[in-house]
C-alpha cells in the first residue's frame, strides 16, 4: 500500500523506507492502527537487514515491535519513562526515539550501543545490560517522581526469563509494599535465551496456554455461581468457597498476592489490543502488571524457527538465515565444554551449573550427556554460586560456568558461601577480558580484581585452549578449595587438545629468556607478549617472557628470579589495572622488599565501550603492537639507545 508517512531517502543505506515525515516518537500518537502496523513491518525489515549485516540481538527485538509501537503511541517519552530489562530488545525503541538515522552504526565502535544508555538518548532513562534490574529502576524512578511532585508514567518491560532473577522478585515484593504508581509489562515469550526454567515459567505457561486450565476456570466459575446461599453459615462458607475458588483460578494471582494488580494476558502483536490495555491499566492506582504474550523472532521465519540461535547472532545471510564469516576453529568456550564432558566421564562427582547460558558457556553437550548432573538455575547467578557451594559441601565437584561480567552478581556468595568455607567449587569464568560488540555492560574486565581479593581462591588464566584443559583437569584433581579459571570470548590459538595432564600448582612458565626486561603476562596476552618480545629482539632489546598461568597463588620464586635478572618488569593483563594481575606482581615485589621499575599494562580505570574485540584490544594497547611499544619505551636498552 505505501502510506504517506514514508519518505524515500535514496542513497542512504538502510533508510529507503525511513519515516522521514514523522517526528518520532511524538507523531506516533496521530497514526492509525493501520499506519502503526505498516511501520511495524518497516521496523522489522530494517532490524533484520541491519543485524544480518553486523550481528546483534534479533529474535528478542522482532518480538517486541508492536509492543514498542503501542507503548510509544500511548505514552509520552521522555516524560513517561520506559525501562527495558536487559535492554537487548531495545532496538525498536531506539528506532522510534530519534536513532533511526544512526541505526546502521549499531554495536559499532563509536556507534549506537546495543543496549539502552543514558548518555545516548533522553529516551533511555536508565541504562541496562544485566538482567532483572528494571523493576528496581522503575520503583526508584517512581519514588523520585513522587518525592519531587512530578507527573509521569514509569514502565518496566521485563521478559519472562529476566523475571527468574532474584532482583526482580525483591523489587516486586517492595513495589507491592510501597504501592507506588508504576507499570510492569511482562513480555512473555516462553523463552529465556533458550528454554526458560522453573516453577514461575511453568506458572506463566499455565496462564497462557493450558486449555485444561481455562476449562477448569470456567467450570469453577459456573460452580461458584451455583452455590446455594441459604442461612448464615452456608453464606459464610459459600463466600469462603468463592474466595478460595477465585484464588485458585484467577490468573496472575501470584502477582496479586505480591501487591500488584494483574491484567492480561494480552496478544503482544495486536497493537489495538495493547494500546487499549495500556490505556486501561494506566488509570489504575498503585503498581500494576500487564502480562503480554509475544513470539520471539516474530516476522522472520528463520528466527521464528530457531529463536535461540537468533537470540544473539553474528552476521548472517538474509536469504537462508545461515551464519556468514564465522571464525572457525575451537574456541576457549568449546575447549572448556569438551574437556568437562571428558572429565565427567571418569569422575561421577563432577556436576555443572549455568545461569541461563547453557549454549553460551559451552555446556550443551554436557547437559545432554549428563542431564542428572546438570543444573540450569535460570538467570540467578547468586543462587548458582550458593547452590554450588552446598553441592561441594555435599561431596560433589561443582563446576559453575558464568561469564565474568555476570559473576559480579555473586560476589558475596563467592566470599561468604564458597571461600570462607574453603569449598572445592570450580568457577569457569568465560568471556573474561574484552568481549567486543556488547560493550561496557558486558566487558569481563574486573574478575581478576574481584576474585583475587577473596581468601582461599586460586585464580588461573590459560594462554591457549590446551592449557585451559590442563588447568581445569588440575583444579578438578586437586579438589581442595575454590579455584577460578578465566578465559576470553575468542577462538583458541589453534593448538588443539592433547591428553589432559596435571600442571604444577602455582607455577608459571618461562616462554622466552632475556636480560633487559621481564614481561609477565596473564592469559592469552602472553602470546601477544611473546610476539612483541621477538620484535624487540630485532631492535636490540632481549625480553624474558613469563606466562603466569596462576595469578593466585602467584609463582613468586619465578617472578623474583627473573625480576632480579632483568631489573624491570612489564605486566600484561586483559583486566582493569586496578587490583588486577599487575597489582599482584607489585604486592609480591613489596612483600619481598624488591624495589624495581614496574609498568602495568592493562585496562585503564574506565569502562570500555563496544567495538570489535581486536580493535578494542589494540586501543587498550594489549595487542602485540601495543606491548611492543610499551616495552620499548620502558626498557632501559630502548631508553639508553634512544630508539624512542
Ligand atoms: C545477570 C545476567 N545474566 C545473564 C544475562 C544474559 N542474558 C541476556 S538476555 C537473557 C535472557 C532473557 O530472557 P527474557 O528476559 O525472557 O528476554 P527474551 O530474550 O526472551 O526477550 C540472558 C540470560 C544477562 N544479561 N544478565
Amino acid at each position: 500500500m505505501g502510506l504517506a508517512i514514508f519518505g524515500k531517502q535514496d542513497g542512504v543505506k538502510g533508510m529507503e523506507r525511513y519515516p522521514g515525515r514523522l517526528r518520532l516518537p511524538e507523531d506516533l500518537h496521530n497514526l492509525s492502527i493501520a499506519e502503526l502496523e505498516e511501520l511495524a513491518e518497516v521496523i522489522r525489515r530494517h532490524m533484520i537487514e541491519t543485524v544480518a549485516d553486523r550481528g546483534g540481538h534479533l529474535a528478542p527485538n522482532l518480538g517486541v515491535v508492536e509492543l514498542a509501537l503501542a507503548l510509544h503511541s500511548t505514552f509520552k517519552s521522555p516524560r513517561d519513562r520506559i525501562i527495558w530489562d536487559v535492554g537487548h530488545q531495545s532496538y525498536p525503541h531506539k528506532l522510534l526515539t530519534g536513532r533511526w538515522e544512526r541505526f546502521h552504526t549499531l554495536r559499532r565502535h563509536g556507534g549506537l550501543s546495543g543496549f539502552p544508555k543514558v548518555t545516548e538518548s533522553v529516551h533511555d532513562p536508565f541504562g541496562t545490560g544485566h538482567s532483572s534490574t528494571s523493576i528496581s529502576a522503575a520503583l526508584g524512578l517512581a519514588e523520585a517522581r513522587d518525592q519531587r511532585g512530578e507527573r509521569a508514567k514509569i514502565i518496566a518491560v521485563i521478559g519472562d526469563g529476566a523475571l527468574t532473577g532474584g532482583m526482580a522478585f525483591e523489587a516486586l515484593n517492595h513495589a507491592g509494599h510501597l504501592k507506588s504508581d508504576l507499570m510492569v509489562v511482562l513480555n512473555d515469550n516462553k523463552m529465556s535465551i533458550g528454554t526458560n526454567v522453573g516453577a514461575l515459567s511453568a506458572y506463566l505457561d499455565r496462564i497462557r496456554s493450558d486449555p485444561a486450565y481455562s476449562r477448569l476456570k470456567e467450570e469453577f466459575e459456573q460452580r461458584a455461581r451455583r452455590v446455594p446461599l441459604v442461612g448464615h453459615r452456608v453464606v459464610d462458607s459459600a463466600e469462603k468457597i468463592r474466595k478460595g475458588l477465585k484464588s485458585l483460578i484467577k490468573p496472575g494471582l501470584l502477582f496479586e498476592e505480591l501487591g500488584l494488580a494483574y491484567f492480561g494476558p494480552v496478544d503482544g502483536h495486536n497493537i489495538a489490543a495493547l494500546k487499549s490495555a495500556f490505556r486501561q491499566t494506566a488509570r489504575v492506582k498503585g503498581p500494576v502488571l500487564l502480562h503480554v504474550l509475544t513470539e520471539k523472532g516474530k516476522g522472520y521465519r528463520y528466527a521464528e524457527a530457531a529463536p535461540e540461535r537468533f537470540h544473539g547472532i553474528g552476521p548472517f545471510d538474509l536469504q537462508n538465515g545461515l551464519p556468514r564469516g564465522k571464525k572457525s576453529g575451537l574456541s576457549y568456550t568449546g575447549a572448556f565444554g569438551q574437556t568437562l564432558v571428558r572429565l565427567a566421564a571418569g569422575d561421577s562427582r563432577i556436576v555443572a551449573l549455568t545461569a541461563a547460558m547453557t549454549a553460551g558457556t559451552g555446556l550443551k553437550e554436557f547437559a545432554s550427556r549428563y542431564p542428572q548432573r546438570f543444573y540450569d538455575v535460570g538467570i540467578a547467578e547468586q543462587h548458582a554460586v550458593g547452590m554450588a557451594a552446598a553441592l561441594a559441601a555435599g561431596g560433589l565437584r561443582p563446576v559453575v560456568a558464568i561469564y565474568s561480567t555476570f559473576l559480579q552478581r555473586a560476589y558475596d556468595q563467592i566470599i561468604h558461601d564458597v571461600c570462607m568455607q574453603n569449598l572445592p567449587v570450580i568457577f569457569a569464568v568465560d568471556r573474561a577480558g574484552i568481549v567486543g560488540e556488547d560493550g561496557e555492560t558486558h566487558q569481563g574486565i574486573f574478575d581478576l580484581s574481584y576474585l583475587r581479593s577473596a581468601p582461599q581462591m586460586a585464580l588461573m588464566a590459560p594462554r591457549h585452549e590446551d592449557e585451559l584443559q590442563h588447568l581445569l583437569y588440575t583444579a578438578v584433581q586437586r579438589g581442595a578449595g575454590p579455584a577460578a579459571l578465566r578465559y576470553p570470548r575468542d577462538k583458541g590459538e589453534g593448538v588443539g587438545l592433547t591428553e589432559p595432564r596435571l600442571l604444577p600448582w602455582g607455577r608459571g612458565e618461562v616462554l622466552r629468556e632475556g636480560d633487559d626486561l621481564l614481561i609477565i603476562a596473564a592469559g592469552p596476552c602472553a602470546n601477544a607478549a611473546l610476539a612483541a618480545a621477538e620484535r624487540l629482539a630485532g631492535v636490540g632489546v632481549e625480553a624474558a617472557v613469563i606466562n603466569a598461568r596462576f595469578i593466585k597463588p602467584l609463582d613468586e620464586e619465578l617472578l623474583l628470579k627473573w625480576a632480579r635478572r632483568c631489573g624491570r618488569i612489564l605486566t600484561v593483563e586483559e583486566n582493569s589495572i586496578v587490583g588486577g594481575f599487575g597489582s599482584a606482581v607489585l604486592e609480591a615485589l613489596a612483600r619481598n622488599n624488591l624495589a624495581l621499575p614496574v609498568k602495568l599494562l592493562g585496562i585503564e580505570d574506565a569502562f570500555v565501550e563496544q567495538g570489535p574485540r581486536d580493535l578494542l584490544l589494540s586501543l587498550c594497547g594489549l595487542d602485540g603492537e601495543g606491548i611492543f611499544k610499551a616495552a620499548l619505551t620502558f626498557s632501559s636498552a630502548g631508553i639508553s639507545e634512544g630508539v624512542i
